[in-house]
């Protein structure tokens, strides 16, 4: 190993932990960019050692999520690129249920679709199906808190960030069916964004092929009982003590609220 490999490593080591400071006190932190360049290799360095950190802490991976699918969001961050981050079982909620605001630094929903994983994807197998390896689809909402201030963020930034991820809570789950062009709407409160499904990379079934494309490069396993959350929608709203509800046409609703 060479000095810069080891400078290198202890950068990651300390923006992890940066990070991971900034959402155990729910204290938000400035923009890692803001400071000097971040490549996206070394943030995505930077979050394997994040979600290191949490399972360490005894969390478990139970999923995957893709950001930055909806064409709105892409160009409104000068990318053209999805970006994937990790669930844990610390972050789920569940349907119905209640999330502590004080967990949270300045929590966001997103009304999503959420699709299971029945079996592994092989991430070596050129051949692999992720389509054929989902087995169940159902409504959800995630979560966005991202540890930096005012949500200002960029590209890399937010990759490190675990790409905002902080909770999330899906519906029933229903046999596998096309949702290319469903209408969704997320209430919060007295506030309703109106969207379709479409806005998810055409159809949410692309986001599939675009996260397996994505983990292929970034060496992130996808395994069976995965829940893999294909991307916003809509915009998101803020969280707050109102209740929070997604709805799918055809798929159904889920809703949680902040206590
Ligand atoms: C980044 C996460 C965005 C999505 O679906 O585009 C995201 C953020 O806006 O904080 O999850």
């Amino acid at each position: 190993m060479t000095d810069t490999d080891t400078d290198a490593d202890a950068r990651v080591a300390e923006l992890a932990l940066r990070l991971d400071a900034a959402q155990t006190a729910c204290a938000d932190t400035p923009s890692i960019e803001g400071e000097g360049p971040l490549d996206v290799d070394t943030a995505y360095a930077v979050q394997d050692e994040l979600v290191r950190l949490r399972t360490a802490r005894g969390e478990r991976i139970v999923g995957v999520k893709l950001g930055f699918t909806s064409k709105a969001k892409m160009a409104q961050m000068g990318v053209s690129d999805v970006i994937v981050g990790r669930l844990t079982d610390a972050m789920a909620v569940p349907d119905g249920g209640a999330t502590d605001l004080a967990r949270y630094i300045h929590p966001k929903v997103e009304p999503e679709v959420a699709y299971r994983l029945g079996a592994d994807v092989d991430l070596d197998d050129p051949e692999a199906d992720i389509v054929a390896a989902v087995d169940a689809i159902a409504p959800a909402l995630e979560i966005i808190d991202s540890r930096y201030r005012d949500f200002r963020f960029t590209y890399a930034d937010v990759v490190a960030d675990n790409t905002s991820a902080s909770g999330f809570a899906v519906g029933e789950w229903v046999p596998v069916r096309a949702a290319a062009d469903l209408a969704v709407t997320l209430r919060v409160g007295d506030e309703r964004v109106d969207g379709s499904t479409a806005a998810i990379l055409g159809d949410p079934e692309q986001a599939l092929h675009a996260l397996l494309d994505m983990c292929r490069r970034r060496r992130i396993p996808l395994k069976a009982g995965y829940v893999v959350l294909a991307g916003a929608a809509t915009a998101a709203l803020p969280l707050g003590e109102a209740e929070a509800r997604c709805t799918v046409d055809g798929l159904g609703s889920v809703s949680l609220k902040g206590v």
